[in-house]
């Protein structure tokens, strides 16, 4: 059985070369949250060594960060080291990983800066983050680059309250994203970390919720993974085993898998051995 505890190379914190690059795009939204305020956003998208040259179609993992930061940190770090994007490029050129697009967004707005400070506020941006990733960031993804635009081929993952995110859009657009990677973070469904206050009532809020979209046949791959030293710990861990007692882990087709790493705590360095370990096992 995989045990997902193998440690990123240490070579691969390093830039390769030949690599991919990074371009951003920017795009229309509005403020779904409030009042439909229409706003300019922007995301990085990952575009893997090889991309000009062949006429693939590429798989797209989107990956959003957590409480504070931006769309740019998940690629470029918080120190600006680039490690995500070297452990990418050292997966896809050793044949590890297929290549795939990533895409960076953020579920802030630059005129909502309260947002950045107050967890309940965002909260309420991480619930309604599946709007703007169905109606604006997924078709201009999906217009602009060579994707594969079927839900096969899509994947979620988010850290912390991109974790939130994850959830979210796992219980809002199944129909279009079958892969889920929650680092983390708990679903906060019935109340801010109620996957540590209410992990029963979260399962079953969750199984309620996809049945009333009629997504409760739809299959998935869900894997979250936390550290047992990470503030998430508790709230990500009780959630999970209320969900496995309730059956969300039904065989090939109803996927989900948890981990946690020994000592793990709530930070990016984690975050990216966790991406390493699942994300040529998850699509
Ligand atoms: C959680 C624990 C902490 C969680 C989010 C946080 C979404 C966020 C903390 C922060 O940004 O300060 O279970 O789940």
């Amino acid at each position: 059985m995989k045990d997902y505890k193998k440690r990123v190379p240490a070579e691969y914190y390093e830039a390769i070369n030949g690599g991919g690059r990074i371009e951003e795009v920017t795009y229309d939204s509005v403020v779904y949250c409030q009042d439909k305020a229409p706003v300019k956003k922007r995301a990085l998208v990952y575009l893997p060594a090889g991309y000009d040259e062949n006429t693939d179609n590429y798989r797209v993992l989107y990956l959003m960060h957590g409480g504070g930061g931006n769309e740019e940190e998940f690629l470029y770090g918080q120190d600006k080291s680039r490690k995500l994007i070297h452990i990418l490029d050292h997966m896809i050129a050793s044949g590890e990983l297929k290549p795939l697009i990533v895409v960076t967004p953020s579920f802030y707005y630059s005129d909502l800066q309260s947002a950045l400070h107050d967890i309940k506020e965002a909260g309420v941006l991480t619930k309604h983050y599946h709007n703007e990733f169905k109606n604006d960031l997924m078709p201009v993804i999906d217009s602009r680059y060579r994707t594969v635009a079927d839900r096969d081929h899509r994947a979620f993952g988010g850290f912390s309250m991109g974790g939130e995110t994850t959830w979210e859009m796992f219980l809002n657009c199944l129909d279009l994203v079958k892969n889920y990677i929650p680092l983390s973070g708990d679903c906060w469904i019935v109340e801010e970390k109620g996957g540590a206050t209410f992990p029963e009532k979260t399962s079953a809020l969750m199984k309620e919720y996809l049945k009333e979209k009629g997504f409760d046949g739809l299959s998935y791959n869900v894997f979250a993974f936390t550290g047992d030293e990470d503030i998430a710990y508790p709230a990500l861990s009780a959630q999970i085993k209320a969900m496995l007692a309730d059956g969300w882990n039904n065989g090939s087709d109803k996927v989900l898998k948890f981990e946690s790493w020994k000592e793990g705590t709530h930070c990016y360095e984690y975050i990216y051995e966790y991406i390493y370990n699942i994300v040529a096992e998850i699509f």
